[in-house]
């Protein structure tokens, strides 16, 4: 079978099986389900450790984090206090539905109680994961600003996968020759319907108008 066939029949069987995760998390009582996709060191972890100290008594959260190796990030969020199951690829370069129907199941068992959000870090990587359907309701672009404003179109799929971008670490703008209304059309050159967030989880710039998004179950 050539390799096309191959990645074909991979991306298939992915896809039934996000379908069927979909139906689990809305059995289970999960309102909604999000997957944070960027590069490594964007600031995934740590934009969902500040959103979860905002988000604490209001609304039930639930996460699932990927990583290639070690369950650092998981453990991150574990001081937060709320429900965290870690997944450790060990190697490969993004989340399929398989790992996170597992990691699910086993959330599910530790905290039965349906969950307002369930968040889902993924692998560091902006290509692989774009392509696998994790069962989510939406999948959240992050950029930062020390990236460079043409990365939607260096790397199309996963902004075109995305409903939603956030933009981190806007504190190191003043020090940055970073164009963000470039970014911005460039994302929007690949997917008019984005939604985008600018937000700096050290200085909490942006953090209100995100964390409202979460809480109002996005639309
Ligand atoms: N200045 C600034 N630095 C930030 C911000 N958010 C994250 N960082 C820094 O960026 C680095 C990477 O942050 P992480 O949250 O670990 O990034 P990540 O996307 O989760 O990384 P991986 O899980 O390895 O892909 C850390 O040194 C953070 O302190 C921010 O809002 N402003
Ligand atoms: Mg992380």
């Amino acid at each position: 079978m050539s390799e096309l066939r191959v990645e074909q029949k991979v991306l298939a069987r992915n896809d039934a099986l996000a379908t069927a995760n979909r139906q689990m998390f809305r059995d289970a009582g999960v309102r909604r389900a999000i997957n944070l996709i960027s590069s490594p060191g964007t600031g995934k972890t740590t934009l969902l450790v500040a959103t979860l100290a905002r988000l604490a008594g209001r609304i039930r959260v639930g996460v699932i984090e990927g990583d290639v190796q070690t369950e650092n990030d998981a453990v991150r969020v574990a001081a937060t206090g709320v429900p965290v199951e870690a997944v450790v690829t060990g190697g490969a370069c993004h989340l399929d539905a398989a790992m996170v129907r597992r990691a699910f199941a086993a959330l599910r068992d530790r905290h039965p109680a349906p969950l307002d959000l369930l968040v889902i870090e993924n692998v560091g990587n902006l290509v692989c994961p774009a392509s696998y359907d994790l069962g989510e309701d939406d999948k959240v672009a992050l950029v930062s600003v020390t990236e460079g404003e043409d990365k939607p179109v260096k790397y199309p799929a996963l902004f075109h996968a995305a409903s939603v971008v956030v933009v981190t670490k806007a504190d190191l703008l003043p020090h940055l020759e970073f164009d963000l209304d470039l970014l911005v059309r460039n994302a929007r050159s690949v997917n008019p319907r984005l939604r985008v967030f600018v937000v700096s989880a050290r200085t909490g710039q942006g953090m209100d108008e995100w964390v409202r998004f979460l809480e109002e179950g996005g639309g």
